[in-house]
């Protein structure tokens, strides 16, 4: 069911604490957590601690989390110190997502080019 826990998520066991990550953040719908391999300075990862697949379904399942996930990226933003960051939610494989729990990725504390690659 939507929202739900599902079997096999990376995500859904960071969630749960049945596998270790470095916590930066936690409210009653959401985790901010270190990413295992980071690609700037700061490098966050904001999930819901429901389950869906990407913003758009947690968009359509759960809309008032949406709000819940981008005021976290700003709550990150600030106790990172980081005066500029950019929020990232890759959508499909094809833009590089991996991982298909939905996660905004905060990226800070470097120059940042655009486009992106
Ligand atoms: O991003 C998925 C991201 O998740 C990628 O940057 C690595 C990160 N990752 C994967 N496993 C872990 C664990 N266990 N802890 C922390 N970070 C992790 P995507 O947009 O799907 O490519």
């Amino acid at each position: 069911m939507a929202g739900e826990p599902q079997d096999g998520c990376l995500f859904c066991k960071v969630v749960a604490g049945r596998i270790p990550a470095t916590i930066v953040r936690e409210t009653e719908t959401t985790v901010a957590f270190r990413d295992i391999n980071p690609q700037a300075p700061t490098h966050v990862l904001v999930i819901p601690k429901a389950h869906y697949e990407n913003a758009a379904a947690l968009a359509v399942g759960a809309p008032e989390v949406v709000a819940d996930v981008l005021r976290e990226t700003q709550a990150v933003a600030e106790s990172e110190k980081l005066d500029s960051y950019r929020t990232v939610f890759n959508t499909g494989a094809g833009a590089g997502q991996t991982v298909f729990h939905v996660h905004a990725h905060v990226l800070g504390g470097r120059g940042l080019q655009w486009p992106p690659g």
